[in-house]
C-alpha cells in the first residue's frame, strides 16, 4: 500500500502561526526560527569554563559571519546602484518589436549599477578610470540588460585580449600596487604595444574619466546591436544615455584630494541626491543605421574601438530613465546583482562584434564563481517580473520548489509543459543572418585603422580639455619606470597628433621615436601591413562637437553643493540671501565654520554649522561663497584652513563669491590678483548673489589654469 501523502510543512499555512512577533518589534531568532534568549554570551562550562561545542547559536552566528564575503567582481568591483524606472517617449515599432520600446504607457522598472573598472571593492570612487553604466530593465518580456560604460568605445577589439588588458591594469602581481590606478608600468607596457587602444586611451585620459558625479555622465552600449521589428527586419543600433544635468568633471588634482577626503564621494552623491528627491535622469538615445548602410562608413560598425559620430547619425532621444529609490541593502542588491549582455528580449539582437561575442560567454561564467552556483537568477534583485518556467533543476541554493513529475521536454506526463513559444507568441528567435565563411583566427582589415577616431576625438576637444589630456598622459607616463615604455607610447601618440606627442615628451624626459611598432596579430593576406605606420587613415570629419564636454548644460546649479564659510558674527541677512537664492536655483548650501554647534550672527537667531572647517574641504563642493559680517571675516582671516579652502577652490577653477565686506578674506588667497578680472570670482558687485549663481552654473573656469602661478 502506498503511504498516504504527507502534508508539506509550509510556514504560511494557516494552522502554523509564526511565533516571532512582539508588540515592540521582532524577537531575535536563529536562522531556523528559534528565539534567542542571550545574544551576549557563549555557552560555557561554568562561569569561567571553556566554551561548549554544543553552542549551536554561537556556531551558527560565527559560521554565517565567516562566509559574509563573496568574491568581488574581477572587474567593476567598486559600484553603487539605484532603482528606478524607464518611460518611453515614442514607440520604436518601425525598428523594434520589444514591448518596452513600443508602449508609452508602460513604466519599466530598472536597477542601475555604476562602477569603476580597475579598483577593488573598497577603492576610491575618484580613480581615473572608465565607469560602468549597467542597466537592468525588468520588462514584461523578461530582463534586458544594457551593460555599458560612460565611454562609447573600448580598449580592445577582440575578447581574446580582455584578460591581458585587465591583468595589465590591475595592481602589479608581485607587489599588489598600485590600487585603482592605471599610472604604472604594466598598463602602459600593454597599451604601448596595442595600437588599437589609441582611441579609448584618449577618452580614458580625458576629463570623462574623472566625473563630478555619476549623475553627470553619459552612458553608452558601446557595441553595435541590432533592432528587429515584427516583420523580422533588422537595423543596426547604438544605445546612448544622456544625463539631463549635463556632463561635468572634476580636476585631476581635485580627484586625488577627494580620494583622501571622501573616497565614497560618488556613492554618497548618488545616495544623497535620491534621498533628497533630486532623482537623477537620463534620456535614452538611439542611433539607427539601416542594414543597407552596414558598409557605408570609413570604420567598421562591428569594431568596438569606433563610435558613430552623432554628426553622421543623429541620436534620437526616445525615452527617459529616472532613478528614484536607493537600495534597501547594499549586499543583497548592489553586490548580488548579476548583469549579463545575454539577457535580451525579442526585438533586440546581437551583432558579430568580436568583443560582444566574447562577453556573451563571460557574464554567466563569472556569476558561477562569484555568486556560487547556477541559481543566481533566483536572487530577488535578479528575478524577472515575469514567471520563469523551464526544466532546469536543482543546484546550489535552489529556491524554487518545482512541483510535478516532469523536468524534461518533450513530455506527455506533464501535459507537454512548459511549451515553446512561437515567434508570434513572443518566443525569441535569433536574427537569421547569413553566414558562409572560413574559420580563421585573424583581425579583419576593416579593423586596422586605429588612429583616425583618436585624432577626431582629440581635435574635437576645447583647448583646456586638450591640456588636460596632455597633463593626464604626462602624469601617467611619469609613473612608468621603464623609459622604453614611455618612448613606445610617444610613438602611438605621434600617430594621433604630433603636437600632443611633443608636449607629453617635454614632460616625461624621452623623445618621440621616429619609427613606431609592429602589429602583433595576424591580418588577412591582402592587408599585410608591416607596422601600424602603414594603416593610418583619416576621418572625413574634422571635428565632432558632441565629443566635447564644453558643449554641455551650463545654465544650472541644480543639485549642486555650495559651501558657505562662516564664523561667529556673520551677517544673518547675507547668509539668508545666498541660501535663499541657491535653494531657489535647486542647489543646496552647507555652513562651514571653525567649530561645530551654534554660530552667533549679528541678529537674534543663531545658526547651526553643518561642517567643521577642519573636516570639510573645497574639493567636496561645487563652489564657495563667503557671506558678510566683519567679526566673522576677521575670525576666518585668522583660520589658515579658510584661506586654503579658497585657494583650492580657485586652483580647481570653481566659482568663488563674497559679500561686499567679505573681500578681505579673499585678498589673503594667492589669487587676490585675479579679483575683478576673473569672471568666476564674484566680489562686492551689485547683484553679486545672482552673478555668483550664474558663475557656479558654468561649473568651472578652466582658463584660470593658465596664468596660475602659485599652487594651492
Ligand atoms: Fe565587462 N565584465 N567584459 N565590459 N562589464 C564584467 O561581469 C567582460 C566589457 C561591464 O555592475 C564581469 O558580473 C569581458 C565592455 C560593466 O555588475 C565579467 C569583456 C563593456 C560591468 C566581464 C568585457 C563592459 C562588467 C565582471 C570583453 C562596456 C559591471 C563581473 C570581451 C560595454 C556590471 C560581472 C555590474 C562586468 C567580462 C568588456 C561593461 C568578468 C570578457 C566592452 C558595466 O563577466
Amino acid at each position: 500500500m502506498p503511504s498516504p501523502k504527507k502534508k508539506p510543512i509550509d510556514q504560511k499555512s494557516a494552522d502554523l502561526k509564526p511565533d516571532t512577533e512582539n508588540p515592540e518589534g521582532q524577537f531575535m531568532t536563529t536562522n531556523t526560527g528559534t528565539r534567542i534568549n542571550d545574544d551576549q554570551n557563549s555557552l560555557k562550562a561554568g562561569e569561567r569554563g571553556s566554551t561548549l561545542l554544543e553552542d549551536f547559536i554561537l556556531r551558527e552566528k560565527i559560521t554565517h559571519f565567516d562566509h559574509e564575503r563573496i568574491p568581488e567582481r574581477i572587474v567593476h568591483a567598486r559600484g553603487s546602484a539605484a532603482h528606478g524606472f524607464f518611460e518611453l517617449y515614442k514607440p520604436l515599432g518601425k525598428y523594434s518589436k520589444a514591448r518596452f520600446l513600443n508602449d508609452t504607457k508602460i513604466k519599466t522598472p530598472v536597477f542601475v549599477r555604476f562602477s569603476t573598472v580597475a579598483g577593488s571593492r573598497g577603492s576610491t570612487d575618484l580613480a581615473r578610470d572608465v565607469r560602468g553604466f549597467a542597466v537592468k530593465f525588468y520588462t514584461q518580456e523578461g530582463n534586458f540588460d544594457l551593460v555599458g560604460n560612460n565611454m562609447p568605445v573600448f580598449f580592445i577589439q577582440d575578447a581574446m585580449k580582455f584578460p591581458d588588458l585587465i591583468h595589465a591594469v590591475k595592481p602589479e602581481p608581485h607587489n599588489e600596487m598600485p590600487q585603482a590606478a592605471s599610472a604604472h608600468d604594466t598598463f602602459w607596457d600593454f597599451i604601448s604595444l596595442m595600437p588599437e587602444s589609441a582611441h579609448m586611451i584618449m577618452w580614458a585620459m580625458s576629463d570623462r574619466a574623472i566625473p563630478r558625479s555619476l549623475r553627470m555622465m553619459e552612458g553608452f552600449g558601446v557595441h553595435t546591436f541590432r533592432l528587429i521589428n515584427e516583420k523580422g527586419e533588422s537595423c543596426f543600433v547604438k544605445f546612448h544615455w544622456k544625463p539631463l544635468l549635463g556632463m561635468h568633471s572634476v580636476a585631476w588634482d581635485e580627484a586625488q584630494n577627494i580620494s583622501g577626503k571622501d573616497p565614497d564621494f560618488h556613492r554618497r552623491d548618488l545616495w544623497e541626491a535620491i534621498e533628497s528627491g533630486n532623482f537623477p535622469e537620463w534620456e535614452f538615445g538611439v542611433q539607427i543605421i539601416p542594414e543597407k548602410d552596414e558598409h557605408k562608413y570609413e570604420f567598421d560598425l562591428l569594431d568596438p574601438t569606433k563610435l558613430v559620430p552623432e554628426e553622421l547619425v543623429p541620436v534620437q532621444r526616445i525615452g527617459k530613465l529616472t532613478l528614484n529609490r536607493n537600495p534597501d541593502n547594499f549586499f543583497a542588491e548592489t553586490e548580488q546583482v548579476a548583469f549579463h549582455v545575454g539577457s535580451i528580449v525579442p526585438g533586440i539582437d546581437f551583432t558579430n562584434d568580436p568583443l560582444l561575442q566574447g562577453r556573451l560567454f563571460s557574464y554567466t561564467d563569472t556569476q558561477l564563481i562569484r555568486l556560487g552556483g547556477p541559481n543566481f537568477h533566483e536572487i530577488p534583485i535578479n528575478r524577472p517580473v515575469v514567471p520563469v518556467h523551464n526544466n532546469q533543476r536543482d543546484g546550489h541554493m535552489r529556491q524554487t520548489i518545482n512541483e510535478g513529475q516532469t523536468s524534461y521536454h518533450p513530455n506527455s506526463l506533464g501535459g507537454g509543459c512548459p511549451f515553446q513559444a512561437k515567434m508570434k507568441e513572443g518566443g525569441f528567435t535569433s536574427h537569421a543572418e547569413r553566414i558562409d565563411a572560413k574559420k580563421i583566427r585573424e583581425r579583419s582589415k576593416s579593423f586596422l585603422d586605429h588612429f583616425s577616431q583618436a585624432t577626431l576625438f582629440f581635435n574635437s576637444q576645447s583647448a583646456p580639455e586638450q591640456d588636460h589630456i596632455v597633463n593626464a598622459l604626462s602624469f601617467e607616463l611619469s609613473n612608468v619606470n621603464v623609459p622604453a615604455i614611455r618612448e613606445r607610447m610617444l610613438g602611438i601618440l605621434s600617430k594621433i597628433d604630433k603636437g600632443l606627442a611633443q608636449k607629453v615628451s617635454a614632460n616625461i624626459g624621452v623623445a618621440v621615436p621616429k619609427k613606431t611598432g609592429q602589429l602583433n596579430f595576424s591580418v588577412p593576406a591582402d592587408a599585410d601591413p608591416k607596422s601600424y605606420d602603414s594603416v593610418i587613415a583619416k576621418s572625413s570629419l574634422e571635428k565632432s562637437p558632441a565629443l566635447s564636454m564644453v558643449n554641455t548644460v551650463k545654465n544650472s546649479i541644480k543639485t549642486r553643493k555650495i559651501a558657505l564659510l562662516v564664523a561667529d558674527g556673520v551677517s544673518a541677512s547675507s547668509v539668508m540671501a545666498i541660501k535663499k537664492a541657491v535653494e531657489a536655483a535647486g542647489a543646496r548650501t552647507e555652513l562651514i565654520a571653525p567649530k561645530l554647534g551654534a554660530i552667533k550672527t549679528d541678529g537674534k537667531q543663531d545658526l547651526q554649522a553643518d561642517k567643521r572647517l577642519a573636516n570639510a574641504a573645497s574639493v567636496l563642493y561645487d563652489a564657495v561663497y563667503v557671506p558678510g559680517g566683519k567679526k566673522s571675516i576677521d575670525a576666518l582671516c585668522a583660520e589658515a584652513d579658510a584661506v586654503h579652502f579658497l585657494n583650492e577652490a580657485c586652483k580647481h577653477c570653481k566659482a568663488i563669491g563674497a559679500d561686499t565686506d567679505a573681500e578681505a578674506l579673499l585678498e589673503l588667497g594667492y589669487f587676490a590678483g585675479l579679483i575683478g578680472k576673473d569672471p568666476g570670482i564674484v566680489v562686492g558687485r551689485k547683484n553679486n548673489v545672482k552673478t555668483f549663481i550664474e558663475a557656479a552654473g558654468q561649473h568651472r573656469f578652466w582658463e584660470r589654469e593658465k596664468p596660475r602661478k602659485v599652487p594651492a
